[in-house]
């Protein structure tokens, strides 16, 4: 999309449950892109200080400032809104996750159109049909998006898969090889941060993942 300053990838911490999955593929997506990246962890009114506690374990050393919020009863707000300020900004994530709340509660002239989750599956029912581009008030533009569950990586070498990884880059140039996918080479000094909690562990792990993926469409 074009003149897009950034992106706030919203997530719901129940109903829908978090898809970590997509969360680390918009955050590929956003970096090749060149836009930066906020994860708002929205619906934390829905969840107890237990879970919440094992989700920042979780997301432990992720290189993307956290926020935890709830767009109904309007916790946790005014930082979203201080990232808003003068910047264009897309909201994309899961249908039923709170885009359009999160939007409403921002700025409550919006008047969007929100949805209910279904009671069997507890996902969204794509109530945001299209694009929607809207002028905030205290200057700069929100993009508010239908949500989608799926998403294609960008075309990537393995190389340049490695390079939208923003914590590897202060480590890659401790591996013994200048080429390492940070996979077992010998003398690599990415995979024992990983282990060792130095960089976020489940992000490696789709970073691993990610580059089966691309290995296996052959297309580079
Ligand atoms: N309890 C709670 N419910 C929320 C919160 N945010 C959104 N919801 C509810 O979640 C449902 C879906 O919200 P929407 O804003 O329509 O979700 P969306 O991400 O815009 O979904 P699509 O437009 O389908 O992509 C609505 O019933 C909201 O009231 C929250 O922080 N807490
Ligand atoms: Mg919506
Ligand atoms: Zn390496």
């Amino acid at each position: 999309m074009a003149n897009v300053d950034q992106v706030i990838v919203v997530v719901s911490l129940t109903s829908p449950a978090p898809d970590w999955n997509l969360l680390q593929r918009q955050l590929v997506a956003a970096e090749d892109s060149g836009l930066a990246a906020w994860i708002c962890l929205n619906k934390v009114d829905l969840v107890s200080p237990d879970y919440r506690a094992e989700v920042t374990g979780l997301l432990d050393r992720f290189p993307y400032e956290i926020l935890f919020t709830s767009a109904t009863r309007q916790l946790n707000l005014s930082r979203l809104a201080r990232l808003l300020i003068g910047r264009s900004t897309v909201f994309a994530g899961p249908s039923g996750v709170g885009k359009s709340t999160l939007l409403n509660a921002l700025q409550p002239g919006l008047r969007l159109k929100t949805g209910e989750i279904s009671s069997k599956v507890k996902r969204g029912r794509h109530t945001t049909r299209a694009v929607e581009l809207l002028p905030l008030e205290g200057g700069g533009t929100v993009v508010d998006t239908p949500g989608f569950s799926r998403l294609e990586l960008p075309d990537l070498t393995p190389p340049e898969l490695g390079s939208l990884f923003p914590e590897f880059a202060p480590l890659a140039p401790g591996c013994s090889f200048r080429d390492c996918l940070h996979r077992a080479e010998p003398g690599c000094a990415v995979r024992p941060a990983a282990r060792e909690g130095k960089i976020n562990k489940m992000r490696y792990q789709y970073y691993l993942q990610f580059l089966e993926e691309l290995t296996a469409r052959r297309r580079y």
